[in-house]
């Protein structure tokens, strides 16, 4: 496998491309279309996804690119790129400053490398496995929230959710219900995971996403000492859909939760 600190290094160059891309889209204005019922692209999307794939091909010519809008590879590609150019494009498209330029890179199925660059606040997250997280090249760790009752936990709702928005909703109020300190839907789950890695999210859970909402997310929480798992609470991969991120600790409790929901 290629030098770790080089794959972070084009990783952050291609975000940084696609962050100029978008300003500029945020400032001249931008098309947007129906991809399905609430499920929305922009050309800004588009163009982002060009610039990222063309920037890190400069680098790695041979490699694989699994993206959300064109590029589209198999997660179990040797040298894999996964990358959603604007999550939370509908953030994006009212104005809304939650967005990552979500940007990972799996080697045999493991993610070894992930960035996030939230282009309308300049927050780049960074993990490189075995070397930890950072925010704009400050370690980060997650909470030590012990118990639901201490803990502040997002979640998301994915377009056509079907029974599952039930399940969420239920778990939602449950958790409300043990009083957790408040439940947060920021509309994107990379920024849901930058925020649990860095420990302003204790926790956070999602029942239907695709693996270029949560690639980098998912090593940046482990990085920095989370956990982050699949329902039956098994370590997450690029194959998966649910997921339940949290700081370790309260992880148990909301996995119980969540399955308690489900069943019944
Ligand atoms: C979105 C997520 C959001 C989730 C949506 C969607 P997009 O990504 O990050 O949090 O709830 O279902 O997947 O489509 O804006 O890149």
């Amino acid at each position: 496998m290629e030098n770790l600190n080089e794959l972070a290094n084009v990783a952050v160059l291609a975000a940084k491309e696609a962050r100029n891309t978008v300003k500029k889209f945020i400032e001249s204005g931008f098309k947007i279309d129906m991809k399905g019922p609430a499920n929305l692209v922009t050309e800004a999307d588009l163009a982002a996804e060009k610039i990222i794939v063309e920037t890190i091909k400069k680098t790695y010519p041979e490699h694989s690119f699994l993206g959300e809008e064109k590029v589209k590879a198999e997660t179990n590609a040797e040298n894999l790129w996964v990358i959603d150019p604007i999550d939370g494009t509908t953030n994006f498209t009212h104005d809304v400053p939650v967005v990552g330029i979500s940007i990972a890179f799996s080697h045999k199925g493991e993610v070894v490398v992930g960035c996030v660059l939230n282009p309308f606040t300049d927050d780049l997250y960074l993990a490189i496995k075995g070397k930890g997280s950072t925010l704009n090249d400050k370690p980060i760790k997650v909470s030590s929230a012990e118990k639901i009752s201490d803990s502040l936990i997002a979640t998301g709702f994915y377009y056509g959710l079907g029974n599952d928005l039930n399940v969420s909703l239920d778990v939602i109020k449950t958790l409300i219900d043990k009083e957790c300190h408040g439940i947060r839907r920021m509309g994107a789950a990379s920024i849901d995971l930058c925020y649990v890695a860095s420990g302003k999210f204790d926790a956070y859970f999602e029942l239907k996403l695709n693996c270029w909402d949560f690639a980098a997310g998912m090593l940046l929480v482990r990085e920095a000492g989370g956990i982050i798992t699949n329902p039956a609470g098994i370590d997450l991969t690029l194959n998966d859909s649910q997921l339940i991120a949290s700081n370790t600790s309260v992880h148990p409790h909301i996995l119980a939760i969540l399955n308690e929901r489900k069943s019944s």
